[in-house]
């Protein structure tokens, strides 16, 4: 089979389809060369002194890694100079990080989850880099940036991605034209085109969730989870397969690759009162891809890229992956508010 490189795959796509623009095409060639080089510093693990903690906590309130910190710093770094961009955004950051005044500023913002996982860093579980870029409204006016500009609902996404640093390095993509996937030949260097059109299967017979959290869910997630578990004997007249890895970019790409259904629900703790993972660079860029790959994604009744975002950091209920079963739990929802 021809080599199709990533380059290859971008200029084809902005000569055929204009679905990318020579900024963006620069963007996403710059992302991935940066998640290479996260890929590389993963991989030294023990080796390379950057296991464990620092002691800090990021804006999540959540412990950071040395490697959530560095994988942070290296995505900042390879998109500072390239006149892309207007600002980035970060899990690992508070605020916005706008592109220092020595660089040209670009008509793009990028967001990212620079290490996905992380709770898995140290015991050697797949770990990834998710990312999300948006048109940045304020270029035409010539204002400086600011938060408000990144409060777009994740439909205004232009493109989104996630790397996986696991047996393999691989890097899935969409930019609005459906979803490819490429493998890090580490040999060369460059990201390989292995997969050109990824979907996933509308039927499955595989749930991920953290069963540990059942206490908590809402009404609507405990009724489908129970149908599961009834199996052949129950109303979905089928077996059910149970994975949960705790790495999203992990259970996403198992989903994309073979079908499944990923639930992080918002749940009745305080702290889970809108889920745990975030809307803007995780639940946004996923459903993306997600949706563009035939699937489907919500909070619980509606649609994630539907939603309004109301703060950099907000956190939504997710429940993305094959499209029958989606809607199947969005139904229950949907019925449990009355709404249908
Ligand atoms: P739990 C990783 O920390 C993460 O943000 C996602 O990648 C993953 O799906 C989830 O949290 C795992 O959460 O509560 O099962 O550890």
């Amino acid at each position: 089979m021809k080599r199709i490189t990533l380059t290859q795959y971008l200029v084809e796509q902005q000569r055929k389809k204009q679905a990318v623009s020579a900024e963006v095409r620069l963007l996403i060639e710059t992302v991935a060369r940066a998640c290479k080089a996260i890929g590389h510093t993963v991989g030294k693990g023990a080796l390379g002194g950057v296991l464990g903690s620092l002691g800090t906590e990021n804006v999540q309130g959540e412990i950071q890694k040395k490697l959530d910190v560095l994988s942070n710093e290296i995505l900042l770094e390879a998109n500072e100079w390239g006149g892309h961009l207007a600002a980035m955004a970060s899990e690992e950051m508070e605020t916005i990080h706008r592109i220092p005044n020595r660089y040209p500023k670009g008509e793009y913002l990028l967001l990212f989850d620079p290490l996905d996982g992380s709770s898995n860093i140290d015991v050697n579980v797949s770990i990834g880099t998710i990312f999300s870029v948006l048109h940045a409204p304020h270029h035409a006016s010539g204002r400086e940036v600011d938060e408000q500009d990144f409060l777009q609902a994740g439909a205004q996404q232009v493109a989104a991605g996630y790397a996986v640093y696991g047996p393999q390095s691989t890097l899935v993509l969409t930019v609005g034209t459906g979803v490819v996937g490429f493998t890090l030949d580490r040999e060369m260097g460059s990201w390989i085109l292995t997969s050109e059109s990824i979907t996933i299967p509308e039927q499955t017979a595989e749930f991920a969730i953290n069963m540990s959290n059942m206490r908590h869910w809402e009404a609507p997630v405990k009724r489908y989870i129970d149908e599961c578990l009834a199996g052949k004997e129950g109303p979905l007249g089928k077996d059910y397969n149970m994975r949960w890895i705790a790495s999203m970019v992990s259970d996403v790409h198992r989903i994309l690759t073979r079908g499944g259904i990923f639930m992080y629900p918002r749940d009745k703790r305080s702290s889970g009162k809108n889920g745990k993972l975030r809307l803007m660079y995780e639940a946004n860029p996923m459903s993306f891809i997600v949706e563009q790959a035939g699937g489907a994604a919500v909070d619980g009744a509606h649609r994630i890229l539907d939603t309004q975002p109301g703060a950099l950091h907000q956190r939504i209920g997710v429940i993305l992956g094959s499209k029958a079963e989606v809607e199947r739990v969005q139904r229950y929802h949907q019925e449990a508010s009355g709404s249908v």
